[in-house]
């Protein structure tokens, strides 16, 4: 199992590889394209609150958002785990083609995954397409238990983006392929809103892992959240920064194994007992801030990074409530 899952590791990560190298040549030539695809429709009202609700697999969101600083409130009316990652597709890229080039094999190769078939699985991952590799991602909503709601702010240049969700049902099918993506366009009609100040100063990288302060004291607090670096993890995705509250008995083992969607048991509905996920900022590239906001009473919580075993990279910093 061991032996077959890291050649299947590998096997993917070549796949991104090739996909990074094809894509940055292809920047230079479909540099054009992007104004074509970018909508004329000017934002009726500039509105730095975004609303997305969820109530089945879907984004209820807007199509045109304002650049620059908004705030999303991520209302989870669902039953199941979610977040929100932000996709910049490679210029060429539409939705059109995420949903007929890189869905299907997502969704292929997770399906031989949970049957067991590990090299039908490689074969799935595969046939993702090389522009895949030239995606970025500026951000997001980071996982938010259901029915609960999570209030984030970031920051966007003008341009096409892709919402999804990749966490995965109980079937392991990942939400993106049960519909959960949506185009967004970031107008060029700047947002009225200001970039926030932040209570807690968090910053996150490869090397030194999640470093912060903590509070101690009940009450809203906005946390920061500093890029320090980004980089490709085991699980071919980077780090990023999610607020957990923990009630006993909770296992952190079986919280650490569920970051890993690579993982059977990870990033699968339900999230593991006694974990209450309450947003954070979804990955971002090197020297890019965002910022969360969120009350806090007394009590147990972490922040953690959707990473495989994210103790070990000090991405999992429990901390406490006490007055
Ligand atoms: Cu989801």
């Amino acid at each position: 199992m061991r032996n077959s899952k890291n050649s299947l590791g590998k096997a993917v990560l070549k796949v991104l590889y090739m996909g990074i190298a094809m894509s940055l040549l292809l920047v230079q030539s479909c540099r054009q394209n992007k104004k074509e695809k970018q909508s004329e429709v000017p934002v009726a009202e500039p509105n730095p609150v975004i609303e997305i609700v969820t109530e089945n697999m879907e984004f209820q969101a807007p199509d045109t958002i304002p650049s620059g600083w908004n705030t999303w409130r991520y209302i989870n009316k669902s039953v199941q785990p979610h977040f929100i990652l932000i996709d910049h597709p490679v210029d060429s890229i539409t939705v059109k083609e995420f949903e007929e080039e890189l869905l299907p094999p997502f969704g292929e190769g997770i399906t031989k995954l949970y049957e067991g078939k590990n090299e039908e699985a490689f074969a799935a991952f595969g046939k993702i397409p090389e522009w895949f590799g030239g995606t970025e991602w500026p951000g997001g909503v980071g996982l938010i238990s259901p029915g609960h709601t999570a209030e984030t702010t970031l920051k966007l240049d003008p341009g096409y983006y892709i919402i999804e969700c990749y966490v995965k049902m109980s079937n392991g099918m990942f939400h993106t392929n049960m519909g959960m993506f949506k185009p967004l366009i970031v107008s060029e009609e700047p947002s009225t809103l200001k970039e926030p100040v932040g209570d807690i100063a968090v910053d996150i990288s490869s090397e030194q892992g999640i470093v912060f302060n903590p509070p101690t004291k009940a009450g809203t607090y906005v946390f920061s959240v500093n890029y320090i670096d980004q980089i490709k993890h085991e699980h071919f995705q980077g780090h990023d920064v999610n607020l957990v509250k923990i009630d006993e008995p909770a296992d952190m083992d079986s919280l650490e194994v569920w970051m890993n969607w690579l993982e059977l048991k990870g990033l699968i509905d339900p999230a593991p007992k006694g974990f209450t996920f309450l947003g954070g900022v979804n990955d971002m590239p090197a020297g890019n801030k965002g910022y969360f906001k969120i009350t806090l009473t007394p009590g147990k919580y972490a922040l953690i990074s959707e990473v495989p075993k994210p103790a070990s990279k000090n991405m999992l910093k429990i901390f406490e409530i006490t007055e």
